[in-house]
């Protein structure tokens, strides 16, 4: 059994890992996220389909760095040993112009996006040392690889994650852990939601006239690459729905 720390898993692409991955048979689970009650109703659903499987939830925000030393510190015994680290975790808040964009959403942004992600890895890798084969993937974007209006700051992060994943790459090369991006563009999750604040109506605009990508469909990627044999990494993966060629340029059925 690989034990698999997933943060972000109350939703989304997160909640979707974890289901995916349950269901393999070949995995433990410790996922954390902000919304407890939401982990625990994943775990419930989980273990009604996967009696026999592990999990471990956890409140956690990723923005405060003495949270998750205090958490991981925290862990049952059997839950310190982690062989993969899926660092989910992630939001872009508002889509407006620079000059018009609230510095608060900026933030918001960076705190979780670029110093969440760098807090929870600098942390749990020396959770890592006791796996054979440890292996850590970050959720990048289409906004790490091109930039499109009004996207400015949420770019920003995924780029600067597309950068920390090399670097993470180049810098654990001798503690033999592999490291992964996985970059989507539309999956249709709570993302747009939380991109507009809560209008329904908006976020459900953005995926009209298309199919989407689904949690699902990514987590069955990121099972994939996790099963590639030891001497095989995948560095990169950019994957888009068949409706949409980039950031903005998408075919809708009108
Ligand atoms: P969701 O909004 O559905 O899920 C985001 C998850 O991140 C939630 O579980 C949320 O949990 C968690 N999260 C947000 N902020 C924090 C925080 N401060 N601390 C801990 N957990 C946090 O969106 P997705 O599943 O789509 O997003 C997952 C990742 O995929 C993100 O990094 C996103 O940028 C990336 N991505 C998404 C794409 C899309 O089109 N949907 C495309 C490309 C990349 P909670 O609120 O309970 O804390
Ligand atoms: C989320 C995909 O295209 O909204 O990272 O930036 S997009």
């Amino acid at each position: 059994m690989r034990t698999v720390f997933i943060t972000g898993a109350s939703s989304g692409i997160g909640a979707a890992c974890a289901e995916v991955l349950a269901s393999e048979k070949k995995y433990r689970l410790l996922l954390c996220a902000r919304r407890l009650s939401k982990l625990t109703e994943l775990q419930k659903r989980i273990q009604a389909q996967n009696p026999d499987c592990e999990v471990f939830c956890f409140e956690l925000d990723v923005r405060d760095q003495s949270d998750i030393i205090q958490k991981l510190k925290n862990l049952p015994n059997d839950w310190k040993d982690i062989d993969i680290l899926i660092n989910n975790a992630g939001l872009s808040q508002g889509l407006d112009l620079i000059q018009n964009g609230d510095p608060d959403d900026w933030d918001r942004m960076i705190d979780t996006n670029v110093k969440g992600l760098l807090y929870v890895t600098k942390h749990t890798i020396p959770l890592m040392q006791e796996s054979t084969h440890p292996h850590i993937i970050n959720l990048g974007s289409i906004a790490g690889k091109e930039v499109y209006p009004s996207g400015n700051v949420y770019c920003a992060t995924k780029h600067a994650v597309d950068a920390l994943t090399k670097a993470m790459r180049i810098d654990l090369l001798e503690k033999g852990i592999k490291v992964t991006s996985i970059d989507p563009g539309m999956v249709e999750t709570e993302f747009s939601e939380v991109r507009f604040k809560g209008d329904k109506e908006r976020a459900k605009n953005v995926y009209n006239g298309l199919t989407p990508l689904s949690g699902k469909d990514i987590a069955d990627i990121i099972s994939f690459v996790l099963s590639r044999p030891a001497h095989v990494n995948i560095n990169d993966l950019l994957v888009m729905p068949t409706a949409q060629a980039s950031g903005t340029i998408v075919k809708r059925d009108t």
